[in-house]
């Protein structure tokens, strides 16, 4: 095709190898990375088609989060550092799986369906992680875009959540802060300074954080924005990355599967730790009690601690403000019941996956919602930030009232309302618990966890499970809903669910109840239950020692 000769020489460069099949799913493309060089290819021609559409900057990341080292992935960020839309999401599919020698023609027919006007100017921003692939895989992405006339910024090593910021800020020409790393670090480390500057009987002790940032690009960041800190956080930071493996027995994800702490950090009984995962858009807090006993705080508590504080600050100063937790199905239900019955706060539950959390988020004034795996963010209408706004420049307002839009107004701004960022979710709950004179146990108190069990099973197609009623029940295969019930009734305070994963060939399967026991037990039997009514291969789970 004449149109594009110069994707056609570069799309030859980097080429599709045959029965490579792969979709554009939760995170973007994730695989081993020697899978996907096309794949950055394709998806740098794509956000610059994307670009086109909206007139705006797309932004496109390179990282496989808590992937192990040797796999990576991409997705592409839209105009407000929001997900791209799912609609694109099938372009991106269809893009990426064009053979060879079907790709222009892949190309003409999303330039069509998406109605491209091709005449407009392109620009998108490249971020990428730590990955030894990454450098030449954020390359290929670069050549996508200059195949198809675009320009593009190469932003080198962010965080995920730093990227989705500077699209941000960029499409609202700095309304929103400005785009470079210096302007993020200053923004969010200004608004942490004043939170906490009035904070009073602050302690050294109190001011002392040990973070694991899983051996990914969260170190480096941290160690970037320290200095602008000004002291006021005193930071240990272990897994940064200098000897041990990405992901590798650390990081956000390991601690919340295996409920125990990362190796590689030394922590004191009592003292404040928390991991982030490989691209630092996840943050879970624990600590080790005097008996060594491992407790973890994870999004569920990050959301109530969170959500507590504002509702706090909106009754202060007497703004009546809709606030609504968004969480999933694997919200522990003791989360859910203290935040609907104790807080009579409106708790929403969606599918698993930010962008159906964020989406749910924005209908409400202020919408916080987490992951129970750590992934979360807190999102304020307009109208709410313009209300705090007005409370701030109001010239009769008393000392207290001033004090407390203030504080407001530095939440607003700690917070990266684009995505769930570890950076800043961890600086937000730092000052929360500096303001408030909290210790990490009396935040832990607040409700207390049921505990609960995780597990996978292997069936030959997971397609076969089809879920509803945001993934909580199953419509089929028939009668593996009727099991779960039957199950769940044999054990005390007790809920189960299983759902396709949308990132590993396995079916997960979660399950808790009152005791540990109970919930092992639980979790093992559903397990069963679709090993043998889902198609299981590769042996009968066994239970858990
Ligand atoms: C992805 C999602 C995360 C979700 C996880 C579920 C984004 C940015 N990330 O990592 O939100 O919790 O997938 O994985 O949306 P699963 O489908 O394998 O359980
Ligand atoms: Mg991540």
């Amino acid at each position: 095709m004449a149109q594009f000769p110069e994707v056609s020489k570069q799309s030859s460069l980097h080429p599709k190898p045959a029965d490579v099949f792969l979709q554009y799913a939760t995170a973007g493309f994730r695989t081993n990375a020697k899978l996907l060089d096309h794949v950055m290819f394709r998806m740098g021609v794509l956000a610059t088609l994307r670009s086109k559409k909206t007139n705006a900057t797309i932004g496109v990341m390179v990282t496989a989060s808590h992937n192990p080292e040797e796999d990576n992935g991409v997705k592409l960020i839209d105009p407000m550092g929001e997900m791209l839309s799912q609609t694109w999401e099938v372009f991106a599919t269809q893009l990426a799986n064009a053979d060879q020698d079907d790709f222009l023609t892949a190309l003409m027919d999303v330039i069509e369906k998406g109605s491209v006007d091709m005449s407009r100017e392109a620009n998108v921003f490249v971020g990428k992680d730590t990955r030894s692939s990454s450098a030449s895989l954020s390359q290929a992405v670069l050549d996508g875009v200059s195949a198809l006339g675009g320009r593009s910024r190469d932003y080198g090593l962010l965080t995920t959540p730093q990227l989705h910021y500077m699209v941000r800020c960029h499409n609202t020409r700095g309304e929103y802060g400005e785009a470079t790393l210096e302007g993020y670090y200053k923004k969010l480390s200004q608004a942490f300074i004043q939170l906490t500057k009035n904070a009073s009987n602050c302690t050294d002790d109190q001011k002392h954080l040990s973070v694991d940032a899983a051996n990914g690009i969260g170190a480096l960041k941290l160690r970037e924005m320290e200095c602008y800190l000004n002291k006021e956080l005193h930071i240990s930071l272990f897994n940064d990355g200098s000897r041990g493996k990405l992901n590798h027995r650390c990081g956000a994800d390991f601690v919340k599967t295996q409920q125990k702490a990362p190796t590689g950090l030394t922590m004191n009984p009592g003292e404040r730790g928390c991991s982030f995962d490989g691209d630092a858009d996840r943050i879970v807090y624990y600590y080790i009690d005097s008996e060594g006993q491992f407790h973890l705080l994870d999004g569920d508590k990050i959301a109530t601690l969170i959500c507590t504080f504002l509702k706090e600050l909106f009754t202060q100063v007497g703004l009546n403000l809709n606030v609504a937790v968004v969480q999933t199905a694997y919200a522990n239900g003791s989360s859910t019941h203290y935040l609907e019955d104790t807080m009579k706060v409106m708790v929403r539950c969606t599918k698993t996956g930010v962008k159906h959390l964020h989406h749910a988020a924005q209908e409400f004034d202020v919408g916080v919602y987490f992951e129970a795996n750590g992934h979360g963010t807190v999102l304020f209408s307009e109208a709410a930030e313009e209300q705090i706004r007005q409370l701030v420049e109001d010239a009769t307002a008393d000392e207290e009232r001033k004090r407390v839009a203030l504080l407001l107004q530095n939440t607003v701004n700690v917070i990266n309302q684009t995505v769930g960022d570890a950076i800043s979710d961890m600086l937000l709950i730092e000052a929360i618990l500096t303001i408030k004179g909290m210790t990490v146990q009396q935040w832990d108190a607040i409700y207390g966890d049921l505990p609960n069990r995780q597990l996978k099973v292997k069936v030959a197609d997971r397609r076969v499970i089809d879920t509803t009623d945001a993934e909580r029940r199953v419509v089929s295969p028939a009668g593996l809903q009727e099991s779960i019930d039957t199950l769940v009734r044999n054990h005390r305070r007790a809920r189960a669910f299983v759902r396709p994963s949308g990132t590993e060939d396995v079916v997960r399967v979660y399950a808790e109840a009152e005791t540990r026991e109970s919930a092992d037990a639980l979790a093992h039997e559903v397990s069963l239950a679709v090993y043998r009514l889902a198609g299981g291969v590769g042996g009968e789970p066994k239970p858990l020692l």
